[in-house]
């Protein structure tokens, strides 16, 4: 392939997601989600919470307006399930799937298409009372909430996407205490991982019957562990965080030595007949997020008997995760553009009949607004000078072309994000946008990043270092 000029099709995008970004809580018939009693419930830096966020329910045809001007082909969102079936087994709130049909009308009349996220970790309070991804039926009520959106929007969204980053609604959800429900479990976390890649399954399916788009595509959005260091750690967290979504989802089955790694801390009898055939379901495209690598090395501590106290990564107890080289960004991840190189040339040389794309990249960074006076203006502006946002994507972008090179089919490349946000636990204290906001005004100012992503776009050329 001769680069860096793209094939006509690669979607250039950015991406948001619902709790972050809509605020608008209680209206129009939303329910509670596991995120608004998370964050209320005091488990937030400043006890930060999606009340408000970005206003984008109401903002969103300014946020739409940014997105023209940046020239992108493609916009990921997601859809909250609360603005949808906010009573259990209710009727279908026509309001909440008025909400995005408007935004997907808009993208639409801007010639920008949209990508949808089934599920970004918003999930029904409801459900969460009964047990949340613990329980078995969530999985059937997801999908029977994609039904409804598919229906109603069936006809118009380009790109589906069923499940956002199942590592982290499982691990950091129920088996740590960093995201909602903040279970901390431990091992209960596999359980939640099979229930997710059920869902997906079943999402799947139902999109399929449900969407008459016939061009759409369907897509999971996976974070890979990109890790570093001995080889023994690395296989088993590529295990137990990647082989754990990818082989079921893509192959059909669990690999055996993740139940022989698992041994005494979780028998996998959740798993039931049939439930393999219906996680692999064909899927049109991958999406991966990645953002940085970690080091870890095998720590001389025995693996049996392995812990059922809260980890995040239950099954790795006998693993340190050690300090990674700099620099680093605001979120303390280090910068390691090579991790997204290696990342995409593994997922196509194990799963090479999958197309892949990048559905998140970005870099939190400690941006200031500052306001200065041009001189040919004359008038003072609004600007935030972002550069280590501009060197993060430029080798990051350079590392997907020189994936592109080595024959990784990559579809697409989503920045995260078009506007700074609700970053989960981290509230508004970490900044990712291209966009700035100010949360005291809502006003959204472009950074230097999105002129240099506006530019990137319309001449559809990747850097070359
Ligand atoms: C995730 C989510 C995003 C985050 C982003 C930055 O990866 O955690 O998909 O919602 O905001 O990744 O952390």
């Amino acid at each position: 392939m001769t680069l860096p000029t793209v094939p006509d099709d690669f979607m250039f995008g950015t991406a948001t997601a619902s709790y972050q970004i809509e605020g608008a809580a209680d209206e129009d018939g939303r329910c509670l989600s596991i995120w608004d009693t998370f964050s209320h419930a005091g488990h937030t830096v400043n006890g930060d919470t999606g009340d408000v966020a970005t206003d984008s329910y109401h903002r969103y045809k300014e946020d739409i307006a940014l997105l023209k001007d940046l020239g992108v082909d493609s916009y990921r969102f997601s859809v909250a399930m609360p603005r949808i079936v906010p009573t259990e087994g209710g009727p279908t709130n026509e309001k909440g799937l008025d909400f995005y049909e408007r935004v997907v009308d808009e993208l639409l009349a801007n010639g920008i298409k949209p990508c949808a996220t089934l599920y970004h970790w918003d999930l029904p309070q409801y459900l969460g009372d009964q047990g949340g991804w613990l329980n078995r039926d969530t999985a059937y009520r997801v999908a029977d909430y994609s039904r409804r959106v598919a229906e109603r929007l069936g006809d118009r969204v380009d790109t589906w996407i069923t499940l956002n980053e199942p590592w982290c609604s499982s691990y950091l959800s129920y088996g740590g205490t960093e995201h909602a429900p903040g279970l901390g479990g431990g091992p209960a976390a596999f359980e939640a991982v099979h229930h997710l890649n059920l869902a997906h399954g079943l999402m799947v399916q139902t999109l399929r019957d449900t969407v008459t788009n016939a061009a759409a595509k369907v897509a999971v959005t996976l974070n890979l562990q990109v890790n570093r260091g001995d080889a023994d750690a690395v296989h088993r967290t590529d295990l137990i965080g990647n082989r754990v979504f990818l082989d079921p989802m893509l192959r059909g089955y669990y690999p055996a030595e993740l139940f022989a790694v698992t041994r005494g801390i979780c028998d996998w009898s959740f798993v039931k007949d049939g439930d393999l055939e219906l996680i692999h379901q064909p899927i049109d495209l991958l999406g991966l997020n990645y953002y940085s690598t970690g080091r870890v090395a095998m720590s001389g501590r025995p693996q049996f008997p392995q812990s059922t106290a809260a980890s995040t990564f239950p099954g790795c107890s006998d693993i340190d995760w050690l300090p990674t080289d700099g620099p680093h960004t605001e979120m303390g991840w280090n910068i390691d553009p090579d991790g997204l190189y290696d990342m995409l040339v593994r997922v196509h040389n194990d799963y090479p009949e999958y197309p892949l794309f990048i559905t998140e990249n970005g870099m939190a960074c400690p941006d200031v607004l500052v306001e200065e006076t041009v001189p040919t203006a004359g008038e003072a502006v609004k600007a935030v000078h972002d550069h280590d946002r501009i060197d993060y994507l430029t080798k990051h972008f350079d590392a997907a072309r020189r994936a592109m090179e080595a024959g990784v089919p990559l579809a697409g490349y989503f920045v995260w994000s078009l506007l700074d946000n609700f970053e989960w636990a981290f509230g508004y204290t970490k900044r990712f946008g291209i966009t700035y906001v100010d949360y005291e005004t809502q006003e959204r100012t472009p950074k230097d990043s999105f002129k240099w992503y506006r530019r990137l776009i319309a001449s559809r050329e990747l850097p070359v270092l």
